[in-house]
């Protein structure tokens, strides 16, 4: 498996992501048969345990305060009513449950001892997870693994150089900072970021060698197809083209070989080929339901058909740890 390599140059990337389309779909999905079940997509399912009112200036987030959307701040859901979600996601075939919160940084105070209590009880129902909270240090990161969480979402989003046109608010480094705490809390890391944000062709090969430096590499990698929301920033920005999508997934893919690479944000506005393509070009997972976390999702059940059609299967949650532990017996 000598593919895994930490010391990718911005001239390699570059050559493959500029690789003629469908060479880089065939290369990209012989590399994913490689390292991955090609028949199998792991499913999480998203809740907006905290929603709205985010103090931070990201120019694509329907959550942050200072833009006006149709977004309605909603304080810290109860654990029985993350509970209830999570029950019925589990039915729905998810084994992974990411709770995402509109903070620009977790404080230690009430509202993470329920988060807590939100991860412990959602790990007991034998589910994989995840949580998204903005900013945290290696005593939060700590806690937050004692209490049983698998994976922690924290996106780049854009290349280095592009971040400031994006978020004003707080720095790259912050950001690589707390991934470095998860991962020092022996978390695993989700980090991804989006396209569609008008950057060029140079961040978006600049934010996968961001990702491609990061040793080990994210287990999971979320790439989102900018969702415009009215009232943000980047709100009348043009749909990201399926050509570009799915380019952008087999590049992941190439670089990052063994991560789970995230057909994530922007589905509703992609065909189910489009979705066949980046399957086929290495995406291993996808969000189900009807809303990502204040965004419209395509619906279970056509989700469920066009699994169908694929001949794809939903993936079982914890399947890495099972692995490891079988190998360590
Ligand atoms: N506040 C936390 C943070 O920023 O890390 C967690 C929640 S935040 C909504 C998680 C991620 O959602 C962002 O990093 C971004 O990649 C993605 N996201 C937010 N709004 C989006 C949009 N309109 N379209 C696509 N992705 C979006
Ligand atoms: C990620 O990369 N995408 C998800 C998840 N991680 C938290 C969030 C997408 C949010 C899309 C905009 C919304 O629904 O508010
Ligand atoms: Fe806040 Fe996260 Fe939205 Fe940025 S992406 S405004 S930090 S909720």
């Amino acid at each position: 498996m000598s593919d895994i390599r930490y010391n990718w140059t911005k001239e390699q990337i570059a050559e493959i992501y500029n690789t003629p389309l469908l060479e880089l779909v065939y290369k990209a999905a012989t590399v994913h048969r490689k390292y991955h079940n090609p028949s199998e997509v792991q499913i999480s399912s998203l809740i907006s345990i905290k929603t709205g009112g985010c103090p931070e200036d990201c120019a694509y987030c329907p959550q942050a305060a200072r833009y006006h959307t149709e977004v309605k701040v909603q304080k810290l859901m109860s654990v029985d009513e993350v509970s209830d979600i999570a029950d019925k996601a589990r039915t729905m075939g998810a084994s992974r449950l990411c709770m995402g919160a509109a903070w620009r940084e977790v404080r230690d105070n009430k509202d993470f001892d329920r988060v807590l209590d939100m991860v412990k009880t959602v790990n007991a129902k034998g589910m994989e997870v995840c949580a998204t909270l903005g900013m945290i240090n290696e005593e939060q990161a700590n806690k937050l693994a004692d209490a049983g969480l698998y994976a922690y979402n924290h996106n780049v989003d854009t290349s280095e150089e592009n971040y400031s046109s994006i978020i004003t608010t707080r720095k790259y480094e912050d950001r690589l900072n707390t991934l470095h705490n998860v991962r020092k809390a022996g978390l695993t890391i989700c980090s991804g970021g989006i396209i569609g944000l008008g950057e060029s062709v140079n961040d978006r090969i600049g934010m996968l060698l961001t990702l491609s430096h990061l040793n080990p590499h994210p287990e999971s990698v979320p790439i989102n197809a900018l969702v415009p929301v009215e009232g943000t920033p980047l709100g009348e920005m043009p749909i990201v083209e399926s050509w570009e999508m799915i380019r952008m997934i087999a590049t992941t893919r190439m670089v990052l070989p063994d991560s789970v690479v995230r057909l994530s944000a922007g589905r509703v506005q992609m065909s189910r080929e489009t979705q066949a393509l980046c399957f086929l070009a290495g995406a291993g997972s996808m969000f189900m339901g009807e809303k990502l976390l204040t965004t419209p999702n395509p619906d279970a059940n056509e989700d469920k058909k066009m699994f169908d059609d694929l001949g794809l299967k939903p993936k079982n949650a914890f399947q890495h740890r099972a692995k490891k532990e079988k190998a360590e017996a």
